[in-house]
């Protein structure tokens, strides 16, 4: 038997080389993300051909032979060759999967598994039966799921497979990713195609595609969704509409992947009938008692609600004098009987309150700390604004001890260049997870905050506002896939290293080989740097242009709102520039702790904050003993030089990646050279007319005058309401 399996090995081999040969030329278009799965390399082929020379597992659950498939599928594409599978016997070489309940193999080892929880794993090499076997085994046929991947990518990243010994489990209970897709299929802020949910032809038609997605979620530890925008229609909690996002929660279900879905405060009124959305309203709250019951009875493990209230004109309980909390805990109670939760968002400010716009949240949800039920977890940005490329972790974070705060981050780029930049943004996530509140000494981080151990909360979690769309590639750029990839990472690990996830991700998605991983690692770390100096340095913020947040628009001014505008946050004057929000300004700075007010002053973070909380003349120095001036067109120039080098640097790579992802790369980093070139002429030619400084010698003029920057015009910019 060994000696035939040997023979076909070595057959199969020479099939291989040749197939590897053929498709190092073949164009691949992204779709298959970071599960590649193809062929390693001879060397490795052996090797793992050993360690994985048969597949040994039940399938008695959808969960259990989705593990199976995917294993399947991988071994069988890593190692070019059907790998055998059986449901029981161990023979040596195997890979064994199972949790206790469906594997007696499994069960008769008996494993260290309950400190791992429902969604940890276990892969270990041990031995059964007189056979070297790897077992990948948890306590739920999810958790075997998450190790099988686990699995795949030690070959992935081509890892030995010998004496493994790997436990692992989620730090963070809701992994969730925000989809801010619209019903008729727009995306709000979405650079990537069209919505995936084909509403139209659900719930007949499942697209392989919706699998696909919940693969690639499963992966990477992601275990829910939030299918619409959070500025809800009231039509998504119609029976139509739930029909439809019922067939999506089983496509996602076998993946571990559950629904949410975002509720419109008014539907009450909008699609109930009711005259009141008043949350203490005894008819509104039964209203939403019904709509509850009849979402369960469609989606049994339906996740709950997230609501958006009170922000940005939509409604809310405010509305009805009452407060966030009030407006929280009707919703939550509604879902409390089928232990659904409701992540209720901070993302507030308001109209009529002429503070500080970073002021606001806090000011609204502190005085609420302990007042949301058990089931409420409250949604915060990672910063008090609005996702910039650069900010200081949100005040809330450490503020509200007696209530569970969860992490959302944005994936898709609204503020970072959209699709075609490449910035990489888990430097962006870490930076804000190692933040350090003070809240309780030093050490007590954002992470802790967020995986509850700061403060001992059991209900945690982190969401990532998604940037996948109908685009071959999900996310509109191949590297845009690494953001994907790397907040499922940081969600299931909030202290989990940037650097070593960009690796992994890159050996996946494109190759191994030192020499290339190197370089573009070191592009990714280096991108979001980058990005902040060509588009915000030195703590700006909300430099953008109007309404598409496409491009510069640092002289934005007007318009419903000042907290919409440009110069509300720059506040460039004769003097300088800056917003003062110490206590001679807004006091913003009086929502942290004094530690921490302390570390962002530290010459080490002064300059990524210094504009952030200071009015500064343009003649100061800074830390470099450059005026505040000369460093600001030094870093603006500096964002562009470093663009130009990336491009270099990926034109140099050309021989280790397929000729369609690399001549795409190449084209994205193009644009992102000649969009930072234009950040950069934009905002000195706007922001010189208050210095009335000369450029620092040996910086080039920008390219236009300001009039042309400031007429340029782009209708029907992507993610943008039509
Ligand atoms: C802002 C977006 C807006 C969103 C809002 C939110 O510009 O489209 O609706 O955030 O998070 O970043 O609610």
């Amino acid at each position: 038997m060994l000696k035939s399996v040997a023979r076909t090995i070595s057959v199969v081999g020479i099939g291989c080389a040749l197939l590897t040969a053929a498709s190092a030329a073949q164009a691949e278009d992204g779709y298959d993300l970071w599960l590649r799965y193809r062929p390693v390399e001879t060397a490795w082929r052996a090797r793992y051909r050993a360690e994985a020379a048969a597949l040994v597992g039940a399938t008695p659950s959808p969960q259990l032979a989705a593990v199976r498939t995917e294993l399947q599928h991988g071994l069988d594409g890593l190692l070019a060759e059907t790998v055998p599978a059986t449901q029981s016997a161990p023979s040596e070489g195997a890979v064994v999967f199972g949790t206790p309940a469906s594997s007696p193999l499994i069960a008769q080892l008996n494993l260290p598994l309950q400190p791992l929880g429902p969604e940890g794993y276990l892969i270990r090499s041990v031995v059964i039966q007189g056979r070297h076997v790897t077992v990948i085994a948890a306590n739920s046929d999810i958790g075997v799921l998450y190790g099988a991947f686990r699995f795949l990518r030690q070959i992935q990243t081509r890892q030995p497979l010998d004496r493994l010994d790997i436990a692992d489990a989620p730090k963070v209970k809701l992994r969730l990713l925000n989809h801010w897709d619209n019903l008729d299929r727009t995306i709000e802020r979405g650079y990537a195609g069209a919505s995936l949910w084909d509403w139209q032809k659900l719930p007949d038609y499942l697209d392989p595609r919706y699998t696909d997605y919940a693969r690639a979620d499963a992966s990477i530890g992601i275990n829910g969704t939030v299918l619409n925008n959070v500025n809800a229609k009231a039509e998504s909690l119609t029976p139509l509409f739930l029909r439809r996002a019922a067939g999506l929660a089983d496509a996602f279900r076998p993946y571990g992947v559950r629904v949410y879905l975002s509720a419109r405060f008014t539907a009450p009124i909008e699609i109930g009938g009711l005259k009141t959305a008043d949350p203490l309203d005894p008819q509104v709250k039964a209203w939403w008692r019904a709509k509850a019951d009849e979402i369960y009875a469609l989606i049994p493990d339906f996740g709950g609600f997230v609501v958006k209230a009170n922000s940005e004109g939509e409604p809310g309980p405010q509305d009805y004098h009452r407060t966030h909390a009030d407006g929280a805990n009707a919703l939550a109670q509604a879902v409390a009987p089928h232990h659904g939760v409701v992540m209720y968002r901070a993302f507030v400010y308001s109209q009529d309150v002429p503070d500080d716009r970073a002021k606001q949240a806090y000011a609204e949800f502190k005085p609420l700390d302990g007042q949301f039920d058990a089931n409420v977890i409250v949604q915060v940005k990672n910063g008090a604004i609005d996702f910039q490329p650069r900010e200081p972790f949100h005040p809330l974070f450490g503020a509200m001890p007696r209530t569970p705060l969860m992490m959302e981050f944005q994936i898709t780029k609204e503020y970072l260049g959209f699709s075609t930049h490449l910035v990489y943004l888990a430097p962006l996530f870490e930076e804000t997870l190692r933040s350090d509140t003070y809240a309780k000494g030093p050490g007590s981080t954002v992470a802790k905050v967020v995986d509850g151990e700061l403060d001992g909360h059991a209900l945690t979690g982190m969401a990532g506002v998604a940037n996948t769309g109908t685009d071959r590639n999900w996310s509109g750029s191949i590297f845009d896939q690494a953001n994907w990839y790397a907040f499922g990472r940081l969600a299931w690990d909030p202290t989990a290293s940037s650097r070593e996830i960009a690796q992994d991700w890159t050996r996946m998605t494109f190759s191994n080989d030192p020499a290339f991983v190197r370089p573009v690692v070191g592009m990714m770390m280096g991108s979001r740097e980058a990005a902040v100096d060509y588009m915000t340095p030195l703590g700006l913020h909300h430099q953008m242009a109007r309404s598409s947040h496409y491009g510069p628009g640092p002289w934005v001014a007007g318009g419903p709102r000042p907290d919409w505008t440009s110069v509300y946050f720059n506040k460039a004057d004769d003097k300088g520039i800056g917003f003062d929000r110490t206590a001679t300004g807004s006091d913003a700075v009086a929502q942290y702790t004094s530690q921490a007010v302390k570390a962002f002053d530290d010459p080490a973070n002064q300059d990524r904050f210094l504009l952030w909380f200071h009015h500064v003349s343009w003649d100061a120095r800074t830390t470099s003993g450059r005026t505040l001036w000369d460093e600001m067109v030094a870093r603006y120039s500096r964002g562009v030089s470093e663009t130009a080098d990336m491009g270099a640097t990926w034109a140099g790579l050309g021989a280790y990646v397929d000729p369609e992802r690399f001549a795409q790369t190449a084209t994205f980093l193009r644009i992102q050279e000649k969009e930072a070139r234009w950040w950069r002429d934009a905002c000195i030619a706007y922001f010189q007319t208050f210095s009335k400084r000369p450029l620092p010698t040996g910086y080039a003029a920008p390219e236009h005058p300001l009039a042309y920057y400031e007429g340029l015009q782009f209708p029907f910019a992507a993610g943008t309401a039509h």
